[in-house]
């Protein structure tokens, strides 16, 4: 059964996320059918995509698969992590990407969505970022981006408290660009794609491809580095990891003991 329906109308892709039970976390197997489905589309030349879920959805994504999760002692979200690879994807696509978002999006189901070039959501949409429920070390990609989209007291408390923050919050803080009705949201998504298709499709995968380049650079040292690196393999390597992993599978809540 396909995890994700794709469709096209011109030169305008949508990719749904189509697997309810798991509430659309990000297995390496949805994650797989979306990135061909971005590999098809870049050689159809479409000039934009829709990334959604089915309408009306209480959830967009739960995020990562837990269950695909390593135990500790394993960098959880490494470089070639499957998470990873789809928001590089999304990111170096070279034309918009577009989050139509209703419903809950969780952890890696953020940076999935501000791995897009704009995002917009139903009032009742929610934004929760949450390795530190789980007791994860979050990647420096994925801190980047929300360097780079939110003021970091913000972002500070996103991360903390693992909290969901609503779309309108979401809307005053810049992470999404609008905010439409259940009604309203899927023309507006698809009037503003037939916008950008009007316009050079050249400029744009440059701008586009410039503004990553822009935003990623970071210059910092191999002593940095490897620093961070270190840090995050005490979180990787604790009891608090394998715990947080545990917790989930058992469906029940953890008990964080700070090793
Ligand atoms: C695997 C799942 C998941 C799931 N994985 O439905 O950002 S980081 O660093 O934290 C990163 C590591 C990451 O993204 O971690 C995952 C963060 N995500 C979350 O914390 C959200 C976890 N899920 C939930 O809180 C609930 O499932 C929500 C609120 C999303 C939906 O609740 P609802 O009551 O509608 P269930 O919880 O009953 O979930 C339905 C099925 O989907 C599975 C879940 O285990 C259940 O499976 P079973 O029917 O086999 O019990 N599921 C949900 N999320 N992230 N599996």
């Amino acid at each position: 059964m396909s995890l994700v329906l794709t469709e096209s109308h011109d030169t305008i892709g949508t990719i749904m996320m189509n697997h309810a039970q798991k509430r659309n976390a990000l297995s390496e197997a949805l994650i797989g059918e979306i990135t061909t489905a971005l590999k098809a589309f870049q050689t159809r030349h479409l000039r934009a995509v829709i990334l959604r879920a089915p309408a009306g959805v209480k959830v967009w994504s739960a995020g990562h698969d837990v269950s695909e999760l390593p135990n500790r002692g394993r960098d959880p979200l490494g470089w070639s992590d499957s998470l990873r690879v789809l928001v590089r994807a999304i990111q170096e696509f070279p034309a918009p990407v577009i989050a139509l978002i209703e419903g809950g999006v969780w952890g890696g189901g953020c940076e999935v969505a501000m791995a897009c070039d704009l995002l917009i959501a139903t009032p009742e949409a929610t934004f929760a970022i949450t390795p530190a429920k789980l007791g994860v070390p979050y990647n420096l990609g994925g801190l980047l981006t929300l360097m780079n989209m939110i003021p970091l007291p913000v972002a500070k408390e996103m991360l903390f408290t693992a909290q969901p923050i609503p779309a309108s919050q979401a809307l005053n803080l810049g992470i999404i660009n609008h905010i439409k009705s259940a009604e309203e949201i899927e023309p507006f998504v698809y009037g503003l794609a037939k916008q950008m298709v009007a316009n050079s499709p050249l400029s744009i995968a440059v701008m586009k491809e410039e503004l990553r380049l822009l935003a990623s650079a970071h210059a910092i040292t191999p002593e940095l580095f490897e620093r961070m690196q270190g840090l995050r393999r005490t979180v990787y390597d604790s009891h608090d990891y394998q715990e947080g992993l545990n917790a989930f599978r058992e469906k029940r809540k953890p008990t964080f003991e700070g090793r």
